[in-house]
């Protein structure tokens, strides 16, 4: 290999060889029915529920009281998690009929909870740096 491609072929190799794992620990899951809907998002304006700013998105089989998933190759920064319990395994977050607010149970990293409406991307912020990161976040319903 030439001297250029060799060092363009490493160029492209190290964003992987930096990236991040976000191993999430989702606690107080009630029940092994349905999934349990992870969504690592870098987007502040997206996050919790636009789908579109979560760049690793997880679908785990619900384990109760804990159910763990591993995201790999998380690139270096600032992310966030949502995370619901999809108890009817219908792939959508259920919200209540009459005032829009989640009916299956929720959470975010930090643990943190909105007020009066979602939780914000600054409280639930996390760094993701080129090691391992342990996220726990406990399940809570509205
Ligand atoms: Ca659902």
């Amino acid at each position: 290999m030439k001297p250029v491609l060799a060092a363009l072929a490493l160029s492209l190799l190290a964003p992987l060889a930096h990236a991040g794992e976000v191993r999430v620990v989702v606690k107080n899951v009630e029940s092994n029915s349905g999934y349990v809907m992870i969504a690592l998002f870098n987007d502040a304006d997206k996050f919790p529920t636009d789908a579109s700013g979560a760049p690793h998105k997880a679908k785990v089989d619900a384990r109760s009281p804990t159910t763990t998933h591993t995201f790999p190759d998380v690139a270096p920064g600032t992310w966030a998690l949502s995370v619901f319990h999809d108890v009817d395994g219908d792939g959508e977050l259920d919200v209540r009929s009459v005032i829009p607010i989640p009916k299956e149970p929720m959470g975010a990293s930090n643990n943190a909870k909105g007020r009066m409406g979602p939780p914000k991307f600054e409280d639930a912020a996390f760094k993701v740096g080129s090691g391992a990161t342990e996220q726990v976040v406990v399940l809570s319903e509205l």
